[in-house]
């Protein structure tokens, strides 16, 4: 039998061959976060043009009094889940202020990387010695099914930092509908959109002065040279980004910068590419209130209440199950 490693390996190839075959070629942006990938990341939230880590802390650290409330947090005990929780800086300020309050309930952060959950955990400890921290490690759903049978608390799910907008509409609708079936009549949902605004600041958003996310980019051509054994040459591409603003998407790709061929071991395949081809990798979806209503409506939600930071770039959306 194979180890889940080489089927997720496996996965990871097949996904590649298939992004590749296609007209136009793609490949998946979830697989941007290797440790290199991660860190990129980590240093896109500090970048100028990158408002979006910003708006939203602004809004944790302005609201806090109001999400509380809408959260009904001083009323039963609650299991404060968290999706992909990463650092848990923004979370860091509701535990807080909750703690503060005497809410009763847990924190459940979960995240498909064991090394995430460890930072995230060794901090809080540290931070907030009196918080029960219960880390679940794997898939959002599997995870939420199992939780869902073991307690009996009220939920509160975040999805944070626009990590929505990195979903096509129909995975989006997708994604809703599943959590919605494994919640229970007064549990809540907190999401994190980013809102349409000056196309010109979305676009600086995704195509930065300094260059790292186009760094963000090329570096799972890297991923693939080291683990499937591509001989991508990343000179010979360059990062482009583009803002569409009646769909409201932000995408980025990568373009051949010339006619070339890459070979990839682990599949034993070559790969043409044209001249100025591009490699779609990643949307970047901006939701507008009606847009965001309309996705509640059809994934058997309802809108609760609406955070906003001050520019109204960005939105927390409480959403409250349609029994
Ligand atoms: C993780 N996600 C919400 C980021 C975004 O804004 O779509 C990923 C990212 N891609 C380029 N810059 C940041």
């Amino acid at each position: 039998m194979q180890s889940s490693s080489a089927t997720k390996q496996n996965t990871f190839a097949e996904d590649v061959r298939h992004g590749l075959s296609a007209t136009p070629k793609f490949l998946s942006s979830k697989y941007f976060y290797d440790d290199e990938g991660s860190r990129l990341f980590q240093e896109i939230m500090e970048l100028p043009e990158y408002y979006l880590t910003r708006a939203e802390s602004e809004i944790f650290q302005t609201r806090t009094k109001e999400i509380f409330e809408a959260f009904g947090a001083n009323e039963t005990k609650f299991d404060l889940i968290e999706l992909g929780a990463g650092d848990g800086t923004k979370t860091s300020v509701l535990v807080n202020y909750f703690l503060r309050q005497n809410a009763e309930f847990n924190y459940i952060p979960i995240d498909i990387s064991a090394e995430a959950l460890n930072v995230l955990t060794e901090k809080f400890e540290k931070q907030f010695p009196n918080l029960s921290i219960k880390t679940e490690q794997g898939d959002y759903f599997k995870t939420l099914k199992t939780l869902g049978a073991k307690t009996d608390n009220r939920k509160i799910i975040l999805f944070l930092g626009s990590n929505i907008g990195n979903f096509s509409q129909a995975q989006a609708v997708g994604f809703f509908t599943n959590l919605r079936d494994v919640m229970k009549e007064n549990d809540l949902l907190f999401i994190g959109f980013d809102l349409q605004k000056n196309p010109k600041t979305i676009l600086d958003a995704y195509d930065d002065a300094k260059g790292v996310t186009a760094k963000f980019n090329l570096n799972l051509l890297n991923r693939l040279n080291r683990e499937l054994g591509a001989n991508f040459n990343l000179d010979d591409f360059s990062h482009y980004a583009a803002y569409h603003p009646i769909e409201g998407a932000a995408r980025s790709f990568l373009m051949s910068r010339r006619e070339q061929t890459v070979f990839i071991e682990s599949l034993g395949e070559s790969f043409e590419f044209r001249a100025w081809e591009p490699i779609f990798m990643e949307i970047s979806q901006k939701y507008n209130l009606a847009m965001i209503c309309s996705l509640a409506e059809d994934c058997g939600f309802r809108v609760e209440a609406n955070f906003f930071d001050a520019r109204r770039y960005f939105v927390d959306s409480l959403w409250k199950v349609v029994p």
